[in-house]
């Protein structure tokens, strides 16, 4: 496979003025006609007139109305003599929505059309120049016979058998969307501030129309918020958002037409979880402020892409910040980010925020692009100031609306706004890898001094690294607990650096990274007590919260190596937290849940132990059982504190009251064998409370009834039995995880080609850390061979679901070589598409 470099980046030889694009719709045999005008770029010299186009069959070529016989190759077509002046360019082109099980170009989902184009999907709708940098006016005709027909922009027109839409906006062809299908809208209206009556539609399946209003209503919050935060409104006079069942990913923000997964969209009390309504909440906002952070403002090339994502990520993290809870919204992105991001920057596919090359651009959808991404931005905001990060961002929408930019551009922007030189805050764009921020300090003759140490390890490709710029946010604290010294910004530039805090009558407790400002692994020499005081004292939400992790994970580290019982002053400390009613329930709830079994793996590697799967899975099982034996005495008063039984609104004050209950519920399980979970299972009236009873219930191992009472209730709710698939199976005992995810890769509701389906079983397996790592490298063979089977069908997702092997290296020899082996069998596949090989080969290497 051909490897592409950022290094090599040339602009295309033409510019598109517009595209006219005619849609005959047949399941097997859709007909694209295609009407381009091309103009040479005075920017370029050479001029290749290549078009991308893949599974596309050509049926006839003109240029200015001329048959033309272009040369056709497996990735597109080439005219050697286009001409060397504005010319219009016509195509018609055959394709098979039908057969598309990549879900990548134009297929169909339940008897609907529907497209995704990001990243290079619109090359198999038509032959096009399929680059981001090219920007166009479209003119879309639809041609069915189905009731609902829609694309980009505004309506132009429509009869009987047809409907035509004009996007005045220029756009890259991975904006482009079209659906088609039976549809029925959920619909509103929204005035912007100057005044635009915008139309909103919510296309949904038939039946589907109860769980749209609470979509709608994110959609009008984000719209408001958009305008009153960034100062940006909505530019068209229609928004239409479409649910699909058969989606790779979230969500899609084609211009004018944002195109769902419908488990990121639809919910209804019954049948959504808290956490699925505050992920529809998040989506719907991300989708649409692409409308700025994307669309108007778009990216040069590929890997760029964290110009677009990790900005609206960023914005998205703040717009939940601000509906809901500030420090409950930055402890779980940082949980998120610690789980997800930091293992791949620490494993073998760790990459730049911004990568170099790539082979399949669909690899680089990740974690580092997206949440390191927006951690970048956040570094950003706290290095200049609220105040300059707005004035950037005003210069940013100003200087660059209609164009497809860089992170030089965006960079640019930061330092005409702000005098900065962002040379070395670039690093953070180029090397990739966690920074390690070791800390000492020391008290002389009244000055506290804080000396900081940064070191990045060795990436993929990358073995030296230079110091990045870190934000470091510092408070301290007096031996009462007082906050002598309130939260101050320290900029580390250098790899050591010390910080003096002078005329301090005593020794502070140093509060050191509040707020998590820069995404680093602290390393600080272990001071139990300090710790135990953090959690007691600190004002820092953020850092009070990871005091209690940080105890319970050298509780489980101690427990592991030296057959240690589970920490008395971590539970001690719990106890005084969790019942303190003056705490935010979510905050409390959030207090309650303990570090993940791979974050356990992740430290015992660190610290040069080979982790055991088994034991983390027992310690992290004893040391539940010791939280619930200390808490028993205040479960009853934290679960009537918390009013479950109020009428269910999603909101994040009884989703927080709700989080507290269900693990307060979690630990009495431990206590009574599942008694009050049936009883809450029994008599839940929301799916909050009723998926969290049958949670405890299976990690209970007393499951059998209620999950057959679920599945019979639930059976036509395809998202409400995606649930019951991915639970039953990453909840489960890890000797019955295997068991039960073959035995459900049987049962008649399993369907290869739902992604939601597959990631419902196969990926809940993998996150069984336990049952995926058996001794036996069973688990890891089983994850093997569905990909290899998906890859055929879905290369996109298959790709996406290798991430749980690229941990391989850090486990005993018996299992490495079991999961090697498994990665070779991969590789070995013939046919293996270009997105697995690039993975599987990245994760050999
Ligand atoms: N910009 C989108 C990224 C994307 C995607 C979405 C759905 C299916 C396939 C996709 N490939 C890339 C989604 C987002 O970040 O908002
Ligand atoms: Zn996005």
């Amino acid at each position: 496979p051909t490897t592409v470099y950022l290094k090599d980046y040339e602009p295309f030889g033409y510019l598109v003025e517009d595209v006219h694009l005619t849609f005959r719709l047949a399941p097997n045999a859709t007909r694209v006609l295609s009407r381009i005008r091309f103009a040479p770029n005075p920017a370029t010299k050479t001029r290749d007139f290549f078009l991308n186009g893949e599974n596309v069959t050509l049926i006839s070529a003109k240029i200015d109305g001329a048959g033309v016989a272009p040369e056709i190759t497996a990735d597109g077509l080439r005219l050697e003599d286009a001409p060397d002046a504005p010319f219009t360019f016509e195509a018609e082109v055959e394709i098979d929505p039908a057969e598309n099980t990549a879900l990548e170009g134009l297929y169909m989902s339940n008897g609907m059309y529907c497209t995704q184009c990001e990243a290079e999907g619109f090359r198999k709708i038509t032959y096009y120049p399929d680059r981001p940098d090219v920007m166009a006016t479209f003119t879309v005709r639809i041609e069915g016979d189905l009731p609902v027909m829609l694309s980009n922009g505004n309506p132009a027109a429509s009869g009987e058998g047809w409907a035509e839409w004009h996007d005045p906006w220029p756009k890259p062809s991975y904006l482009f969307a079209l659906v088609a299908g039976e549809l029925v809208a959920h619909e509103d209206r929204f005035t912007t501030a100057s005044g635009r009556a915008v139309d909103l539609n919510l296309w949904v399946r038939p039946g589907d129309e109860h769980k749209c209003a609470f979509g709608m209503e994110a959609l009008k919050k984000s719209m408001r918020w958009d305008e009153e935060v960034y100062g940006r409104e909505y530019d068209l006079d229609v928004f239409n958002i479409v649910a699909v069942d058969d989606f790779n990913m979230g969500a899609m923000e084609n211009k004018g037409l944002n195109i769902f997964n419908s488990a990121a969209v639809l919910a209804s009390p019954e049948t959504s979880t808290d956490a699925n309504f505050e992920r529809i909440e998040a989506i719907i906002a991300h989708e649409y402020f692409h409308n700025w952070t994307g669309n108007r403002i778009t990216c040069r090339d590929w890997f760029q892409l964290c110009l677009k994502e990790g900005l609206t990520v960023f914005r998205d993290s703040q717009f939940t910040a601000d509906m809901r809870s500030a420090p409950v919204k930055r402890i779980s992105d940082v949980i998120d980010l610690r789980a997800r991001q930091f293992p791949e920057d620490q494993g073998p596919l760790a990459h730049p925020v911004r990568p170099e090359s790539f082979q399949e651009i669909n690899n680089f959808y990740t974690a580092t692009v997206y949440e390191k991404g927006a951690e970048v931005i956040g570094m950003l905001k706290r290095l200049v100031g609220d105040e300059a990060y707005a004035k950037a961002l005003d210069l940013h929408f100003e200087r660059h609306d209609g164009q497809a930019c860089t992170i030089e551009d965006w960079l640019r922007v930061f330092e005409d706004a702000t005098g900065r030189d962002m040379s070395q805050f670039k690093r953070w764009y180029s090397q990739a890898g966690t920074p390690r921020l070791s800390v000492a300090d020391s008290y002389e003759n009244g000055t506290y001094t804080l000396t900081f140490r940064q070191h990045t390890p060795p990436t993929p490709g990358q073995d030296q690294k230079a110091p990045q710029v870190l934000p470091i946010a510092v408070g301290l604290l007096g031996q009462n607990g007082e906050e002598i010294v309130p939260t101050t910004l320290l900029e580390m530039s250098e790899a050591e650096q010390s910080f003096d805090f002078p005329n301090m009558a005593q020794r502070p407790v140093p509060s050191i990274l509040r707020g998590f400002s820069a995404p680093v692994v602290l390393e600080q020499c272990w001071d139990a007590e300090r710790t135990a005081f953090l959690l007691a004292h600190d004002t820092d939400p953020f850092n009070r919260w990871d005091a209690g992790r940080q105890l319970a994970r050298e509780s489980l580290v101690a427990q592991i190596t030296e057959g240690a019982a589970p920490d008395a002053s971590y539970l001690d400390g719990i106890a005084t937290l969790v019942s303190d009613e003056a705490l935010d329930p979510a905050f409390r709830a959030l207090m309650l849940s303990g570090p993940t079994q791979s974050e356990i793996a992740q430290i015992l590697h660190e610290r040069r132990h080979t982790p055991d799967p088994d034991a983390i899975f027992t310690s992290a099982e004893a040391l539940g059982d010791a939280k619930a034996a200390r808490l028993e005495h205040l479960l009853p008063a934290i679960k009537d504190a918390t009013e479950i039984r109020a009428p269910y609104s999603p909101d994040a004050d009884q989703a927080g009251k709700r989080a507290l209950w269900s693990a307060a519920l979690s630990l009495e399980t431990r206590l009574d064998g599942g008694a009050a979970a049936t009883a809450a299972f029994e008599s839940a009236d929301n799916m909050t409370i009723q998926l969290a009873a049958l949670t405890c219930l299976v990690r209970a191992g007393a499951d059998e009834d209620a999950l057959a009472a679920f599945e019979a209730q639930w059976k036509d709710d395809r998202l409400v039995m995606d649930k019951w698939f991915a639970m039953q199976i990453a909840a489960t005992a890890p000797e019955n995880a295997l068991p039960r995810a073959r035995h459900l890769t049987e049962h008649p509701a399993f369907d290869l080609k739902n992604p939601n389906r597959f990631r419902a079983v196969i990926g809940a397996f993998a996150m069984n850390h336990a049952g995926f790592h058996r001794a036996d490298g069973e688990g890891y063979d089983f994850l093997a061979g569905w990909l290899i089977t998906l890859d055929a069908k879905n290369p996109q997702t298959a790709a996406r679901m290798c991430a749980p092997f690229q941990s391989w290296t850090r486990y005993d020899a018996d299992r490495r070589a079991s999961m090697k082996a498994a990665l070779e069998r991969i590789a070995a596949t013939p046919d293996l598409s270009r997105d697995m090989s690039e993975m599987v080969s990245r994760l050999l290497a």
